[in-house]
């Protein structure tokens, strides 16, 4: 990549526009546009100004056609000026930051799909997500796919490699393999609040190669390190590495006339004779200049570390490179510039000194101009229509037999069994953090193999096996190891695959319930990013009985409502299982209307006699969020307003309701049982005109009180008291689990039928209206 003179100082005021740009706009979202309710707008032009340069290097040289590149969350001013600058961006865009339907604060494909490739902005999470993204692409390609994109380039703040997600990542032995991705480290040696601890550079060094990665670094710039070179300059390469960070910091904050004295001044007041002597021929301004010349400002020592990552990939590549917080602003290197904003002074100070003229603030490059010429030859982003691609197959239905009593995760281990038959699995992926085969992967694993990006030997080969683990890149199923992070950000990866790589992946992930709360950041971000997958969580909650309190699932059914952009189901029955899993499939393949899906399931067999024939009116109810599976209306002596009660229980309870309904109807209480195989379908479907919920009871059962019941806590079936109208005993899990035999736990939580049939009494005893 050769750069003439004349191409730097042409990237050279690309860069001055960029920054310019980045700080106008932020300045513009707080100072020059409406702000009725006085809110503080934000924006981050310390961070932005930090990669300028950095930025304008790889996207107007280093960026090659078909890269793709997560941009470091807190620069997206810098970002957006550079997308304006090759017209993807209008001045009114501009002028949108941090408002409603406007530029994000943070990158997000979700809401600015036309200039943002991948989303990020929960520290650590994006680049990681772009790590597996090649890891997709590898995998799509593996599979008969094109290769695309080629290049996966993560920007990243040094602070965000604090995050133990960042490590989780790497020490995957795949990731280890992915030659076409690279990470640019913007070491400004600051976070929001603080400096960054001085053993960080070496730790990150260490710890990126024993990840197996090249390791680049780019310290200082050609104007130190000249001085490096001349006699006497080793002293002050030494004085300036040895320095602590903070130290370097308030160096950078000095007037210029103090630079030296600090320099060359030990603690003790010893001058350094060689270092002051080799400082004597450099002004005190130019001084400062020189000192704050690190290698991340430094456009042409930038574009050779590039080239340099490019040439001999044989692994993946991380760019340490040193640049300065705030560079090019007055609060450039203050500790606490991470939230400052120019004042309009400053502001005003800036555009004269970067030659902006007033009037020509929003200004780009004239057409024709030297700048334009280059940034129109400056590589175009890789075509984002979306791809043409045959859909195979995804049936209704599997029709396939279930023994009882079944679990339903067993009966997601026979369905997954029965879809490696299908043309439709042969897209699906599967992934899991180490719970493969406890979470009923064995049969799918077996007939597909493990992902591993080249063939291992496989040492058990021959040797009888329940589970073989047979690795090679034809393989359908990825092992993580036990990094519920790297799990969801994984499946959030593989489920944007159509938007970057082209080819619909159906991912499955598997896990534990309980851990969902271990990934559940990573788990919202690829939600938002826009990723579609299916995450099978099992087992869950106390039904789990002897496992005890750490591994019982209590909360996450509130999660399931909660999470936006995926639909939480807990079934009841096998065939239930396979209707929602036939259903989630179909939903990934419906591409941008259909939503992801949380299945939550559970080890606890049930007696399937107990469930109605499978008609597709049947199936359809199942798919709506529950059913009446009791019916009490025709019972002898059935009296809606006098010893009636309806009873909705959540998936795997449903034997325990129904165990009650029997009792109760023994002492003169007809209750009815409905099942709730989806506590989030029943609850959005509250804001429809006509709730399906209510259509689930008839109007002459209108003010049957109801206790609800579920393993997990009672707080997410509560509403439906309130939505019917009527009084409701929640039942559920509230506290800590415990060891013990299910019986114990039913019984101690009180769910089991006897707590269903005492909150019953306790509903009826209060009487009519008496909520
Ligand atoms: C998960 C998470 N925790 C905390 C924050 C708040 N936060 C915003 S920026 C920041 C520091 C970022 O430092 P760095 O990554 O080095 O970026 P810089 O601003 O220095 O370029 C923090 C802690 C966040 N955005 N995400
Ligand atoms: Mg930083």
């Amino acid at each position: 990549m050769l750069t003439t003179p004349a191409e730097l100082a042409l990237l050279d005021s690309i860069q001055k526009k960029v920054l310019w740009l980045a700080a106008y706009m932020v300045h513009h979202a707080n100072q020059g546009r409406p702000n009725p309710d006085g809110t503080k707008v934000g924006g981050h032009q310390a961070s932005s100004a930090s990669v300028v340069t950095l930025m304008t290097a790889l996207y107007f040289k280093a960026l090659m056609p078909g890269d793709l590149v997560a941009v470091k969350a807190h620069a997206s001013p810098a970002f957006y000026a550079i997308e304006y600058l090759r017209g993807r961006l209008t001045v009114d865009q501009l002028k949108s930051l941090r408002s409603f339907g406007g530029l994000q604060a943070y990158p997000s494909r979700r809401k600015n799909p036309g200039v943002v490739d991948l989303s990020t902005g929960s520290m650590g999470l994006g680049a990681v997500t772009a790590t597996f993204g090649a890891l997709a692409a590898r995998y799509v390609a593996d599979h008969g796919g094109a290769r695309r994109p080629e290049r996966f380039i993560a920007m990243v703040g040094d602070a965000e490699l604090d995050e133990g997600n960042v490590w989780e990542s790497l020490g995957e032995e795949a990731v280890a393999l992915l030659r076409d991705l690279l990470w640019i480290v913007d070491v400004n040696r600051q976070s929001l609040d603080r400096i960054a601890p001085d053993s960080r550079r070496g730790q990150l060094k260490a710890w990126f190669s024993a990840a197996g990665w090249r390791v680049i670094e780019l310290r200082w710039g050609s104007k130190l390190r000249a001085q490096f070179e001349r006699p006497g300059g080793e002293r002050l390469r030494a004085r300036l590495e040895a320095m602590a960070n903070a130290e370097y910091h308030a160096l950078l904050r000095r007037p210029a006339g103090a630079v030296r004295t600090a320099l060359v001044k030990s603690a003790d007041g010893e001058t350094d004779r060689v270092l002051d002597g080799l400082l004597a021929g450099i002004p005190d301004a130019t001084l400062r200049e020189v000192i704050a010349d690190v290698g991340g400002h430094d456009l042409r020592a930038i574009l050779e570390v590039f080239d340099e990552a490019l040439r001999g990939r044989h692994q993946p590549c991380v760019i340490l490179a040193d640049t300065i917080k705030g560079w090019g602003l007055p609060f450039a290197g203050d500790p606490m510039n991470h939230g400052a904003l120019l004042s309009a002074p400053q502001l005003e100070e800036l555009g004269k000194a970067l030659g902006v003229a007033p009037g020509e603030e929003w200004a780009g490059f004239p057409p024709g101009s030297a700048e334009a010429t280059l940034i129109a030859r400056s590589a175009r982003p890789a075509a984002r229509a979306a791809p043409v691609e045959s859909m195979p197959e995804i049936p209704l239905e599997l029709g396939e037999s279930y023994p009882s009593p079944s679990s339903t995760q067993e009966a997601f281990g026979r369905v997954l069994g029965r879809l490696a038959r299908l043309p439709i699995g042969e897209r699906i992926v599967t992934v899991s953090a180490d719970v493969a085969v406890t979470t009923h992967l064995a049969a799918w694993i077996n007939r597909k193999g493990i992902y591993f990006p080249h063939a291992k030997r496989d040492h058990f080969e021959g040797v009888p096996q329940a589970v073989q683990w047979k690795e090679s890149p034809e393989g359908q199923h990825i092992e993580l190891g036990i990094a519920e992070q790297n799990l969801f950000l994984a499946l959030g990866a593989l489920g944007q695959s159509r938007q970057l790589s082209g080819v619909t992946l159906f991912p499955i992930g598997t896990l534990y319930d309980p851990f969902i709360t271990r990934g559940l950041d990573a788990l919202y971000h690829a939600l938002y990013a826009g990723a579609k997958f299916i995450v099978v969580a099992t087992p869950s909650g106390v039904s789990l009985s002897p496992e005890g309190g750490a591994h019982q699932s209590v909360i996450t059914p509130g999660i399931g409502v909660g999470l936006p952009g995926i639909t939480y189901f807990d079934p009841a029955f096998a065939r239930e299982v396979e209707w929602i899993l036939m259903d989630g499939l179909r939903a990934l393949g419906r591409r941008d209307e259909g939503e992801s899906l949380y299945l939550r399931l559970s080890t606890k067999p049930i007696d399937q006699s107990l469930a109605p024939p499978p008609t597709p009116e049947h199936r359809a109810e199942v798919l709506k969020g529950g059913y009446r599976l009791v019916d009490a209306r025709r019972d002898p002596g059935w009296d809606p307003e006098d010893n009636a009660v309806h009873i909705f229980a959540g998936g795997v309870m449903v034997h325990e309701a129904v165990e009650a309904s029997r009792a109760l109807r023994a002492s003169g209480v007809l209750a009815n049982v409905f099942v709730v195989t989806s506590p989030d379908r029943l609850y959005r479907g509250l804001r429809r005109p006509r709730p399906y919920l209510e259509s689930l009871v008839t109007a002459e059962e209108e003010g049957i009180p109801v206790v609800s019941v579920l393993d997990g806590h009672s707080h997410t079936l509560s509403f439906i008291g309130s939505a019917l109208g009527v009084p409701q005993i929640p039942l559920g899990v509230d506290l800590f689990g415990q060891s013990g035999s299910r019986a114990d736990l039913y019984r101690h939580y009180g769910i089991d039928a006897k707590g269903i049939i005492d909150a019953v009494r306790t509903l009826l005893a209060r009487g009519p209206g008496v909520g």
